[in-house]
């Protein structure tokens, strides 16, 4: 099992298991994106979460708690499939809110009205189908797994984002301009979610050869664009983009300049909303350990050998 064995696997399109020989830069990669998606998610609770308590009816309250909880579950997930890498979760979230791990840009702009809740499901969840669908065939094989379950349930909150929207659309005026202001904050920093240009992304051409990418930055996110157009046309919202049109030459839609300078800082921890984020994310494990604690203790006890007292109990009980 060696460098040998891997390049025929990846060669023939086969999956890498933990068990296997891998370089260790593979190894690297895969914690690195496993655990940055993996902290996306769970960062990703917030904003939407922020609004369970004021959702306007007891159908939107259920389901966006529904939601929400689905994303814990997608960070779940993704912990366990870190872990088969030999990264514990303890360590991973200590590097997420120490800052030595990056989480999605997207989750650092605030949520300021019921819209938002729409608006992040249709392009936020939109933007992560585009990304994560072509990642189910990526090398890596506990990786490519959790995907699939992530992406049918991304699919459905798309639907419910745009079922909202389709709502509020249908509903007054204010409601209606709630939707496009909601629009204009989340529009540029959607397309932002798949990383800098092709010519500035450090690990894309690597992730490629190893088949953990199946697709460049750029491409995925002409793809959303491309998907999206049709979509806003028919909700009746502006894009705000004076540049967007299609381009029959290209068979794509052209799309206006994205401000990189804007991505970078909020990768860089000076976005709106990177300082609550993580102060929210550390408060809540602090609280939390009490949790792991007695989680521990008892699968301690489990493991333990019985005392001859317990020996003693358990034989009294028996018919
Ligand atoms: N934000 O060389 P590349 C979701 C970093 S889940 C922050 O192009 P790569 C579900 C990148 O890490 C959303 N950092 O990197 C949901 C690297 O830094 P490093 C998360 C970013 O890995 C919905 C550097 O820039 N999805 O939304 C971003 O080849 C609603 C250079 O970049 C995933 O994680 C960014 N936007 O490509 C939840 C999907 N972009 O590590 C709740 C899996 C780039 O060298 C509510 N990940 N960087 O320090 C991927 O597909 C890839 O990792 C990319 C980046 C495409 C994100």
């Amino acid at each position: 099992m060696t460098q040998e064995h891997f390049d025929r696997t990846i060669d023939r399109d086969q999956r890498i298991e933990p068990r296997d020989w891998m370089p260790d830069a593979y190894r690297t990669t895969m914690v690195r994106q496993i655990a940055q998606h993996a902290h996306s998610e769970i960062i990703g609770m917030q904003p939407e979460g922020e609004w369970i308590t004021r959702a306007p009816s007891l159908r939107r309250k259920a389901i966006l708690l529904a939601k929400v909880q689905d994303e814990a579950g997608h960070g779940l997930y993704l912990y366990s499939a870190a872990e088969t890498l030999g990264a514990d979760r303890t360590g991973l979230t200590e590097k997420l809110i120490s800052g030595r791990q990056k989480y999605s840009s997207i989750f650092n702009y605030p949520t300021l009205s019921f819209a938002d809740v729409g608006v992040i499901g249709w392009l936020v969840d939109g933007a992560a189908i585009c990304n994560q669908v072509p990642l189910c065939r990526s090398s890596y094989g506990p990786y490519a797994r959790a995907m699939i379950r992530i992406c049918k349930e991304e699919s459905f909150h798309q639907r419910q984002g745009y079922e909202l929207l389709m709502a509020l659309m249908r509903g007054t005026d204010a409601q209606r301009e709630m939707v496009q202001d909601s629009v204009n904050r989340w529009w540029w920093p959607s397309l932002m979610m798949f990383g800098p240009p092709d010519a500035d992304s450090t690990h894309t051409a690597q992730s490629m050869a190893w088949k953990i990418k199946r697709h460049t930055n750029d491409e995925l996110r002409q793809r959303f664009v491309d998907m999206t157009v049709p979509q806003a046309e028919a909700l009746g919202v502006t894009l705000p983009d004076p540049d967007l049109r299609w381009n029959a030459d290209r068979g794509h839609h052209d799309f206006g300049e994205i401000d990189w300078s804007e991505l970078k800082r909020v990768i860089s921890g000076d976005g709106p909303c990177n300082a609550e984020r993580i102060d929210v994310r550390r408060t809540a494990h602090e609280d939390g350990a009490w949790v792991r604690e007695a989680a521990a203790a008892h699968a301690a006890k489990q493991t333990a050998a019985p005392s001859s007292k317990q020996i003693a109990e358990r034989a009294e009980r028996r018919p």
